[in-house]
């Protein structure tokens, strides 16, 4: 009989295909981390409950609940799925009266606590040494109230426990395609990086340190894709093309093509627009010959002075313009619309320099003021005036009032139109 303990992580994507794109990967990765653990393997049976925003049934999951009887209840969650999570919660906490229920992921931050009388704790940055410590806790006798990097309700206050360190080595997780967590698919999604060296005001990514999985380890998932004849999607991490380790990675598909082996990177790769090394791009021509198939993609988000310095955002564009000169892929340009500092002119000018480059379609994002980010925690110092709710639309911030960017969106959005097709991710 098992007498393992169950714990249900809960993954509400935005969208997956049959491809292999966009996979539950933050489910998969503390799945893979806390079984690993023979402490905790051996107590804990961790299951994923995967579904996509459009196909989401409330019910299946009460059923999942009821059925495995949960001591934990982990909710992934991103501006799409916390909607979804917030309507389920009080029944979520009816078929599990005694679970802990934990909310992680970027949208995760101590303010939900107050949206959901049902969430017990919330978990800051990355997941898995928080997990481990919560599952290990139990086992030890001791409470989950004293793991680093999370937030709870104590008595009428919001207690926030001191952080947990980032993950030293990204080699500790193992794969989650290796440890048959994930399926094989045509495509598969590697997490090669977290953390960034730079730190954009809006990013996420910007409040962790850059590091990046070891090469061996690329190696190992490579050749897993060469055996199941897949693709690789290299798509979690900030840009492959960060210091020497693209060059590194692409050497190493080069070589298995070079070998005979039809390996490709697949679809739409985001990469780092001030880095414009030959040696990356002359790889990646070379790793990439259907260039159809593929779009890179490269961020300006502004080009005014005062807003890049403001959002502690470089961008080089002397560099955007040597690589689209350069090199014969198709391209999407990323442009923010309302970042602190810019205004309509400066924006419009933005669009007018990415329009030269002769995009296949120009990306603009309204600005999200998101959790987990400089601009979230320092909202009054750029007189930033936002949804506090996804998707954290912003409605006015310094030189912008809510009226020029309804006149700032509208001016973009003919823009763009010049630019289609759309953005091929969205569905
Ligand atoms: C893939 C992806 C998408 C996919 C969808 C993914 C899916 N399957 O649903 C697509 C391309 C559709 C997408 C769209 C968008 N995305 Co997106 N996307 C990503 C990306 C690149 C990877 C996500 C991932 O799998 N990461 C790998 C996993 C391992 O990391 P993780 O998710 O952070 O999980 C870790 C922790 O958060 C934590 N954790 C997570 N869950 C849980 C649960 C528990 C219980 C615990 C304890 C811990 C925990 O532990 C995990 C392991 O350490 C991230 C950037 C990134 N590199 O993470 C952005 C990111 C998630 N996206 C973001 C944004 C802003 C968007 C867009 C709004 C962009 C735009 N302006 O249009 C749109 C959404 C549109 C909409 N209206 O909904 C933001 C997050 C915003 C937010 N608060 O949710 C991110 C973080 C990018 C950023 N740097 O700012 N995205
Ligand atoms: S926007 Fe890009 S460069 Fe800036 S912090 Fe995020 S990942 Fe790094």
């Amino acid at each position: 009989m098992n007498r393992r303990k169950k714990v249900i992580l809960v993954n509400i994507l935005r969208q997956m295909d049959e491809l292999g794109n966009y996979p539950p990967l933050s489910t998969a990765f503390l799945k893979a981390y806390c079984d690993k653990h023979e402490s905790i393997n051996r107590n804990y049976d961790i299951s994923l409950f995967t579904s996509v925003c459009h196909e989401y049934n409330r019910e299946e999951l009460l059923q999942e609940i009821k059925k495995s009887k949960p001591c934990v209840i982990g909710l992934s969650c991103y501006m799409w799925n916390l909607e979804s999570y917030l309507e389920a919660l009080p029944d979520i906490r009816n078929a599990a009266k005694d679970a802990l229920i934990i909310t992680g992921g970027p949208e995760a931050h101590p303010g939900l606590l107050e949206l959901s009388a049902e969430m017990d704790a919330i978990a800051i940055g990355e997941g898995e040494y928080i997990l481990k410590e919560i599952l290990e806790s139990a086992l030890n006798g001791d409470t989950w109230k004293n793991a680093r990097g999370i937030a709870y309700r104590r008595g009428g206050r919001i207690v926030v426990n001191p952080p947990q360190e980032p993950l030293a080595n990204l080699d500790d997780i193992p794969s989650p395609y290796k440890t048959g967590i994930l399926p094989a698919t045509p495509i598969m999604h590697i997490e090669y990086s977290r953390g960034c060296t730079n730190s954009c005001s809006y990013c996420v990514a910007a409040k962790a340190p850059y590091r990046h999985m070891s090469i061996e380890r690329i190696e190992e998932e490579i050749l897993f894709c060469i055996e199941n004849r897949s693709d690789i999607g290299l798509f979690a991490g900030s840009y492959l093309n960060f210091k020497n380790f693209g060059v590194q990675t692409l050497r190493l598909i080069k070589k298995y093509r070079d070998m005979g082996h039809d390996i490709t990177i697949s679809d739409i790769l985001t990469i780092d627009s001030n880095n414009d090394d030959d040696e990356f791009f002359g790889l990646l021509d070379e790793v990439v010959p259907d260039k159809s198939k593929f779009v890179l993609g490269l961020g300006i988000q502004s080009l005014c002075p005062a807003a890049l310095k403001l959002n502690r955002r470089v961008t080089k564009i002397e560099s955007v313009r040597n690589i689209v000169a350069k090199w014969r892929f198709q391209y999407f340009i990323m442009i923010i619309l309302g970042l602190p500092g810019d205004n309509i002119f400066t924006v419009a000018r933005a669009i007018a320099e990415a329009a030269k480059l002769d995009p296949l379609y120009l990306q603009m994002f309204n600005l999200a003021v998101i959790p987990n980010t400089h601009l979230f925690e320092k909202k009054e110092k750029f007189n930033i005036d936002a949804d506090p709710m996804p998707p954290h639309e912003l409605r006015s911030v310094m030189e912008l009032s809510e009226k020029d960017i309804k006149k700032m969106r509208l001016m973009a959005k003919s823009l763009s139109m010049e630019f289609s097709p759309p953005a091929p991710i969205e569905k």
